[in-house]
């Protein structure tokens, strides 16, 4: 019927080969039309697998398209999850790795440490950042393995919310020291600011995507683990990362993060 139904464990093993081969594809859902949300998880959770069988460790979640600047700027509305191994962290001052990736973008980000593990359902945000024993500013680097980041939310979900990099700032702070909805993030890009936002952008408040997150891995009878990061997704549109470029975020009381690109 020139339809092309991949199934989850091949369509997890598609989307990592692009990713190791630095070449770009086009969206599962255009040849796969019944491909949905539940099975764009499913193929998510079977390429952390892989993943893991093949070394990396878990060490948190990413959330994305939690601000209206991520949501206009990729026509999706909806907020969504993806996995962070210990593969994804780029240590701070540690050139951009262009040879590793497709068409890379940055985007600051508050990212949290849990102290404590969080299970859904039932999650606030009051609760959710009771569980937090540092927050943290950083840079994500994206990377959709589909050409031009063309695609729907399964095509994105599978895609482990187009996750590549992302780099820690300098600064913990103690999350009840610092009003987080007034957290702003600096973007310059060779030494131009050319974008600002504060942590309000994210769902209100940061601890509103946490909730989320917690709540969401409970539908899907997962958790929070104590010890993990979470990125709770771009405050800003995200900027082309470029050879040569210098892209930084500066955060009020975070630090600033900038990345040789
Ligand atoms: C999807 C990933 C979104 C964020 O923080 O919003 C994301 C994309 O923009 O390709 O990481
Ligand atoms: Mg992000």
């Amino acid at each position: 019927l020139g339809t092309n139904s991949p199934g989850v464990h091949a369509a997890a093993e598609l989307l990592l080969a692009s990713a190791d081969a630095v070449a770009d594809r086009e969206p599962l859902t255009d040849t796969w039309p019944e491909f949905d949300l539940g099975t764009a998880y499913a193929v998510q959770d079977e390429a952390l697998r892989l993943r893991r069988a093949r070394g990396e460790t878990l060490i948190g979640v990413k959330l994305g398209l939690t601000s209206r600047a991520k949501q206009q700027r990729m026509g999706i509305d909806s907020p969504l999850l993806g996995w962070l191994t210990d593969a994804m962290v780029l240590p701070a001052g540690e050139p951009v790795p262009h040879a590793e990736l497709i068409h890379p973008r940055a985007e600051p980000e508050l990212v949290f440490l849990l102290g404590k593990r969080l299970t859904g359902p039932g999650v606030t945000a009051a609760s959710a950042l009771d569980a937090v024993s540092a927050v943290y500013g950083g840079i994500e680097i994206i990377d959709s393995r589909y050409r031009d980041f063309r695609f729907q939310l399964p095509d994105v979900v599978a895609d482990n919310a187009s996750s590549a990099r992302f780099v820690l700032g300098p600064v913990g702070l103690d999350p009840s020291t610092v009003d987080l909805t007034l957290e702003a993030a600096l973007v310059e890009v060779d030494g131009q600011i050319v974008d600002t936002a504060t942590g309000a952008a994210v769902q209100g408040h940061p601890a509103q995507a946490l909730a989320l997150a917690a709540n969401a891995l409970g539908e899907r009878g997962l958790a929070l683990e104590a010890g993990w990061l979470v990125l709770t997704g771009g405050m800003t549109d995200a900027v082309e990362v470029r050879p040569g470029s210098r892209v930084a975020a500066h955060f009020s009381h975070l630090g600033s993060v900038t990345l040789a690109g």
